[in-house]
């Protein structure tokens, strides 16, 4: 079965979606996600300057060795662009295989380890009241995980709050938009915040933060012991991804549930993280961490240490990510938990989707491959928008970690 063709479709129904479409001698074709948001066209350029010109001939069924091909054989490699490169080519070969076979993915990876997907919410508020609310709202939709974000008195602009009554969404048109933050308030007022979001609603649902990579060592070890009363389901990205040895300081003072990765791109991003147990949850998304194939690796690792899946599945991801994503919760025994984030609705527009929400889980159905379709005439009617991701700055100006 040979790849006969493949292109890059750019489009921005709402916000940047690029998706790779693979073509083959047997009819069938396969899409695979490879937006990297903010940064969109670099992974353009790096496909089709340098993988699909190689794609092209090779035999569409040998999925591993394609993943080899354009990791090994890359001299250098790693790095976001490089692996969402290859996460969409490896996508969309399952896509194919699934096709090709007549099986939805799950069944490729295993089968069903579930019959559904537990997914945590976005609840948000531009105050300490709005977001307790928020945490209502997203109780009364049927959610039983519930990731609960607010901007901080004193502080300018906070992480993961909109502005206006616009949904979410981080990435701004043209240069990136400077922020002001500050994480001494942040760490005074956090604590505030989840005791309402408990004396009010109680104990019996999951209750997730993101610290959005903010905190020293020290100043996450102690907002995760800080924590320990709330029984927080996970704390995300307490520090700076790369600063892997100050999980180390978190672990020696606190039990609080560490997930981290989002922007990992690779295994080698967490073997220490899994080996020395370190953290709980792995974020890294089949887009960024080079596609099914190596998740796989990943997960299979995760598991030898009790550590569960907990994929990133932001609204900057697209429903084929989203979608490949729940075949995989579904098919995986150390499934933890699934961000979910629904896309606006000039994306369904394009994408046809497979999945859907209910009562705080989601589902897909048997379609074959991953099974989500999208309409390239409709596709020409939003075209890509240059967009970036902000910037942070301390009060004094210093360049901070967004
Ligand atoms: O800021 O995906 O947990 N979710 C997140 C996201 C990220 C965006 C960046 O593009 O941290 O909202
Ligand atoms: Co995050």
């Amino acid at each position: 079965m040979k790849i006969v063709s493949a292109k890059v479709i750019v489009c921005s129904p709402g916000r940047n979606f690029v998706t790779l479409k693979l073509e083959t001698d047997a009819g069938v074709y396969g899409l695979g996600d490879a937006t990297l948001n903010g940064r969109e066209k670099a992974v353009v350029a790096y496909l089709e300057e340098h993988c699909l010109p190689a794609l092209i001939g090779r035999d569409a069924r040998n999925i591993e060795d394609i993943w080899h091909y354009f990791y090994r054989g890359a001299y250098w490699r790693r790095g976001p662009v490089t692996m969402t490169a290859i996460s969409a080519i490896d996508m969309a070969l399952w896509d194919i295989k699934g096709k090709a076979l007549g099986t939805p993915l799950y069944n490729l990876l295993g089968g069903k380890s579930r019959e559904r997907v537990m997914v945590y919410a976005h609840a948000t508020g531009k105050e300490l009241g709005d977001a307790v609310d928020a945490v209502g709202k997203a109780r009364d939709e049927g959610f039983v995980a519930i990731r609960v974000q607010s901007s901080v008195p004193g502080v300018a602009s906070s992480y993961g709050v909109p502005k206006g009554d616009r949904a979410y969404e981080p990435a701004q048109k043209g240069v990136a938009e400077e922020q002001v933050w500050e994480t001494a308030p942040y760490l005074r007022y956090l604590p505030k915040l989840m005791d309402r979001v408990r004396s009010t609603y109680g104990f019996d649902f999951h209750l997730l933060h993101d610290v959005h990579h903010r905190c020293t060592p020290s100043q996450a070890a102690r907002l995760a012991k800080a924590m320990e009363p709330f029984d927080l389901f996970w704390l995300e990205d307490p520090v700076a991804g790369e600063l892997q040895e100050g999980l180390r300081m978190i672990r020696k003072h606190s039990t609080t549930p560490i997930a981290i990765g989002e922007v990992f791109n690779s295994i080698y991003d967490y073997t220490t993280l899994i080996t020395e147990q370190l953290i709980d949850y792995v974020r890294m998304p089949i887009v960024h961490g080079g596609g099914i194939t190596h998740l796989q690796k990943v997960a299979a690792l995760a598991a030898v240490y009790h550590v569960q899946m907990g994929f990133h599945g932001a609204t900057d991801l697209s429903p084929i990510n989203f979608a490949a994503s729940l075949h995989f919760d579904l098919a995986v025994n150390n499934f933890g938990v699934q961000e979910y984030m629904p896309h606006v609705d000039p994306a369904f527009d394009v994408f046809k989707v497979n999945y859907k929400f209910e009562r705080g889980y989601c589902t897909i159905d048997d379609k074959p491959g991953i099974g989500v379709e999208i309409d390239e005439e409709k596709a020409k009617k939003y075209p890509y928008v240059a967009a970036s991701l902000p910037v942070a700055r301390r009060t004094d100006g210093t360049m901070f970690h967004w």
